[in-house]
């Protein structure tokens, strides 16, 4: 239960699932869902019973932009000194596994979000793209930056440049998605996922994304020594201990988190 007027947030088992929920605009992210967001997130990043964050929408629409009717009066210093979006770093280092679930539109700061995100499912509806050119403006959060690192350069600049949406298979075979499922199994297939995330050991999925964000800010060599330093770290849980001897002893592994 919360006071969350624009997103719900439930606990499902070890999973935070957050649902936009603004569905008359499909779900265009203004200001109040946009600090709702941060603040589920942070929430959950935070509390020990939850292994994995997972974000998604509606059946018509993951979330359909920025909100341009409350973007389109500000002047560049009402943009400049607020920091508009800046806010959203916070998605962006949290430190659990979080997962977007994208049926119908993820455009602009839809797009974004998703993207921000460390694994992204689609439902066969689903529609990826960066149309702020058609706006007069360029994505914002982060999606010239993300998209170009997981679609590389020649599609990013075909949908930044053209404003074209790419429907779910074309998102998959470009690297965008992990994996496509029929609409209706969307909910479903996403919280399989989130929980057999949230029943592993929570410190070594912690530490598996970092190593993996890693890769997105470093050299590779410097990137596999992070790797190794954490690799070397994992021998000093318990999660390690009970993941091997369960492993010898041929059963199923009950992680402590520790
Ligand atoms: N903002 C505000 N309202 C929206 C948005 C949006 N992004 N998208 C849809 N809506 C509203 C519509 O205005 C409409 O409201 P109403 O019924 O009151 O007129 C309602 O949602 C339903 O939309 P449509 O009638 O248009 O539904 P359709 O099925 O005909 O079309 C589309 C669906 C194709 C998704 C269409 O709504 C559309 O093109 N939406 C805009 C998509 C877009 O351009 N998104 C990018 C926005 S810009 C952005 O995200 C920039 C992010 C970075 C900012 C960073 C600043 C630093």
């Amino acid at each position: 239960m919360s006071d969350f007027e624009t997103i719900l947030l439930e606990r499902k088992g070890r999973v935070g699932v957050i649902t936009l929920n603004r569905p008359k605009a499909l779900n265009a992210l203004n200001a109040q869902l946009m600090g709702e967001v941060v603040a589920a997130v942070t929430d959950l990043d935070r509390d020990p019973e939850i292994g994995a964050i997972l974000i998604t929408g509606s059946e018509r629409a993951f979330a359909a932009g920025a909100d341009i009717k409350e973007m389109a009066p500000k002047s560049y210093m009402d943009m400049y000194l607020d920091d508009w979006f800046a806010a959203w770093d916070r998605l962006a280092s949290a430190r659990k596994p979080t997962i977007a679930a994208v049926a119908g539109y993820a455009l602009g700061g839809g797009c974004e979000l998703a993207m921000l995100c460390d694994i992204i499912l689609a439902a066969d509806n689903a529609k990826f793209g960066q149309p702020e050119i058609k706006l007069g403006v360029i994505p914002g959060i982060g999606g010239s930056q993300r998209l170009t690192r997981a679609v590389g350069k020649a599609k990013a600049m075909d949908l930044c440049l053209t404003g074209r949406n790419m429907d779910a298979e074309e998102a998959e075979r470009a690297g965008l998605v992990s994996r496509i499922v029929p609409a209706a199994d969307l909910l479903t297939e996403a919280l399989a996922t989130a929980t057999t995330i949230a029943e592993m050991s929570l410190p070594i999925a912690m530490m598996a994304k970092e190593s993996v964000n890693r890769s997105f800010e470093t050299t590779l060599a410097e990137g596999v020594r992070f790797e190794r330093r954490v690799f070397h770290s994992t021998f000093a849980t318990a999660d390690q201990k009970e993941g091997m001897a369960a492993f010898v002893d041929k059963r199923a592994p009950e992680f402590t988190n520790s």
